[in-house]
Order: C-alpha cells, then structure tokens, then sequence
C-alpha cells in the first residue's frame, strides 16, 4: 500500500459542538496525519461549487444550507491508503448505520448534519484538496 493524501471536512455540527479536537484525534488515531488544515466560512457559491456532483439530489439545497450555517474545518490528511482509512474511520453517511467506534457513529446528529465529509475516491481527492489548498499550504 501506498501513502496518500484525502480531502476531509469537520462540518458546522461539529464545529459548533466544539468537536474539531474529538474529531481530529479519532483522525490520528485511526493513522491519519493532518498536513493541511484551515477554519473557514464557507460561501454559498463556494459550498454549491463543492457539492456540484449532488446538485440534482432533493437535499442539495438543504445540505448547502446546513454547510454554510457555520463554520467547517477543511483538511487534508496523508496516510497509508488515506482516502479509504478516512472513509472507514468516517462510518456510514447516515448515522443509524454507522458502527460504534465511527465517527458519525460515535457523533454525528443526523444524515445531514454528520459530522465529517470524505473524498470518495483518489481522484476526487485531489480534485477536493485543489478546490482549498494551495500546494504551499501542505506540509507533510
Ligand atoms: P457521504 O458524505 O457519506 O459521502 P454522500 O452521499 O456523498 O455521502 O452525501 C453527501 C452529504 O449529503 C452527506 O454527507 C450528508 O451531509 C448529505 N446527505 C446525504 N444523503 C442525505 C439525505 O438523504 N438527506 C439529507 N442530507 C443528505
Ligand atoms: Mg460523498
């Protein structure tokens, strides 16, 4: 196995729970490093451009809603196979099928608001890491 790097958001549930530092170590501890991190407010346009891919899922409008409503923390993390050892740690989309010990197992509030986003794949990745970094921005 090879190391990568994967896109991951800390969404407005969690920052408003006060859960980056919850979040981030279950990250850690599931053999993520972060190389990149950053707090912002998302735009409308920026948060629409993101989620282009769902803009014809009924909830496309609510979820860009729900990703503006504060703030997220964006970060790009490196390990071996990144972007699937994200998505295990991550757990199912919607809470209820998430194992115990998942993030959105352990706290996330609903399908919508869950916590974390995850590239879905290596290529998505790099174009997710692109959308809000710089090269300069990540320091392995
Ligand atoms: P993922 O985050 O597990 O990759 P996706 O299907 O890519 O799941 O959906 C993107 C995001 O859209 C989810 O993380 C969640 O916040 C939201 N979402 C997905 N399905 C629903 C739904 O049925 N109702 C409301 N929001 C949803
Ligand atoms: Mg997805």
């Amino acid at each position: 196995m090879a190391v990568t790097r994967t896109f991951s958001i800390i969404k407005p549930d969690a920052t408003r729970r006060n859960l980056t530092g919850a979040v981030t170590k279950m990250l850690e501890e599931a053999g993520l490093r972060v190389v990149a991190s950053k707090r912002i407010q998302m735009s409308r346009e920026q948060a629409e451009g993101f989620y282009a891919v769902h803009k014809e899922r009924p909830f496309f409008g609510e979820l860009v809603d729900f990703m503006i409503s504060g703030p997220v923390v964006v970060q790009v993390l490196e390990g071996e196979n990144a972007m699937q050892a994200n998505r295990d740690i991550m757990g199912a989309t919607n809470p209820k099928d998430a194992d115990a010990g998942t993030i959105r197992g352990e706290l996330a509030e609903s399908i919508e608001a869950n916590t974390v986003h995850g590239s879905d794949s290596d290529e998505n990745a790099a174009i997710e890491i692109a959308y809000f970094f710089d090269d300069a921005e990540i320091v392995g």
